[in-house]
């Protein structure tokens, strides 16, 4: 089974003299999937369209923002509304207030919330906030978490990262990663060695909740409770990266699914409903010392744009009703347990699973606590079945180290759709 891809063949050709790799960023690139990366011209709900008009049950609803389902019509009323009024202030705009209120009425550790332009802005900007609040430099990450590509991150990072294989990043100066410790994830015995042997020197724990960076990795019973009690132990800083978690794996995040309510919180994606925006926030006493209302300085020409307001705003009004988050749960659940079913049943070893609107699919036995078991995983046969099922009309994540995603627009039709093709593919895999 063949695609017409001519176009996009045509127009990634051309991409590839005009930027590294022919893309905005690394993953998108089908490098650990192989063949040539599709090029698309349009998207609506759960589909996604190429240049050559081929149509995609879309999985990876540009990488999380799309919950509510691609270009939403009250979200492009909205943003059509907000046009009018021009494309950016660089000024205070009540639209700001509104999203501000709406994420820290959701978000249970959020006082007080400062918006930047992406995930990676947000982390940075935590980092040099932890250092600040406790006057220590060193911090935790665990290997294959991502959270952005800010220098100090680039230790044993997750995403494009482990997507190509890359040994961290060149022109990271050791200076920048000197003070970032990493441990396996869900080893609480490892964190609590780095504390043994860095007394009073590390200012936080900063870790996806539920790991999507490197496939989808949940949190082991215990675990997130555990570097509660050991942050809090150590005068130490627990930071939830939810850049991609936040108002998906819960209205609240994960902090509200598990009940743990780390000091600060980073978040995108959904926050934006897909135009560029991060945000970090947390308790009132440490999200004071930001500038200007303290000394630790972070700015941005973009921030709080009224457009990514808007988007945001209308996204998470949508995503509130009532009954969402259940359905998000329900279709979720039957495509990873039938995924699950079907490898099972046409002889593949794979392991994975789904929380709310998240899931991911390892060709391993299994289990995947940690990068290292996510590593063993059969990455070849992952960049096959990906192929096959772009080949019947399924847009998965173009890499093992990322997770699925699921929105209000996906229908059971489409998961059994999915289903099906994924039964086509398996058993000629
Ligand atoms: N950070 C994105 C997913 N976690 C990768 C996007 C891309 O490289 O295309």
């Amino acid at each position: 089974m063949t695609l017409n891809t001519t176009k996009s063949q045509e127009i990634f050709a051309a991409a590839q003299n005009l930027m590294p790799g022919g893309v905005s960023s690394p993953v998108r690139a089908f490098k650990s999937v192989g063949g040539q990366p599709i090029v698309f011209d349009r998207v609506n709900g759960a589909y996604i369209w190429d240049v050559d008009g081929n149509k995609y049950i879309d999985y990876v609803g540009t990488w999380g923002p799309a919950i509510c389902g691609h270009a939403h019509p009250e979200v492009i009323s909205a943003l059509q509304a907000a046009l009018d009024k021009g494309t950016s202030f660089g000024a205070p705009c009540v639209l700001e207030n509104v999203l501000a209120e709406m994420v820290i009425d959701a978000v249970p550790s959020i006082e007080m919330v400062r918006f930047v332009n992406s995930g990676t802005e947000a982390c940075m900007a935590v980092l040099r906030l932890m250092r600040a609040f406790t006057g220590r430099e060193k911090v935790i990450k665990f290997e294959g978490c991502y959270h952005g590509h800010a220098d100090m991150f680039l230790v044993k990072a997750g995403s494009g990262v482990a997507t190509l294989g890359l040994p961290d990043s060149p022109g990271v100066p050791k200076s920048a990663t000197s003070g970032t410790l990493t441990a396996p994830y869900n080893d609480l015995e490892a964190v609590k060695a780095l504390f043994d042997q860095n007394p009073d020197e590390i200012a936080g724990v900063i870790l996806e909740p539920v790991v999507g960076n490197a496939g989808f990795i949940p949190p082991d019973a215990g675990f997130l409770e555990g570097l509660r009690e050991i942050t809090q132990e150590n005068g130490a800083l627990l930071v939830f990266d939810e850049v991609m978690t936040g108002f998906r794996i819960a209205y609240g995040g994960a902090q509200e699914k598990f009940g743990i309510t780390p000091d600060l919180t980073t978040m995108g994606k959904v926050i934006g409903g897909g135009l560029p925006v991060g945000a970090y926030g947390g308790r009132r006493d440490i999200m004071s010392m930001i500038a200007p209302a303290g000394p630790v300085y972070q700015a941005g020409t973009l921030s709080g744009n009224p457009l990514a307001m808007t988007a945001g705003i209308k996204t998470l009004e949508l995503l509130r009703k009532p009954g969402n988050f259940e359905y998000l749960e329900k279709i979720t659940k039957k495509l990873s347990d039938g995924l699950l079913k079907i490898a099972q049943e046409t002889g593949h070893q794979a392991c994975g699973g789904s929380i709310s609107a998240m899931f991911g699919l390892f060709f391993t036995a299994g289990p995947v606590h940690n990068y290292e078991d996510a590593k063993k995983s059969d990455t070849a046969k992952f960049g096959r079945f990906h192929r096959g099922m772009l080949e019947r009309g399924i847009y998965l994540a173009p890499s093992q180290f990322e997770a699925g995603f699921t929105s209000l627009s996906h229908t059971e039709e489409d998961i059994e759709a999915t289903l099906a093709a994924a039964r086509d593919v398996m058993s000629n895999l």
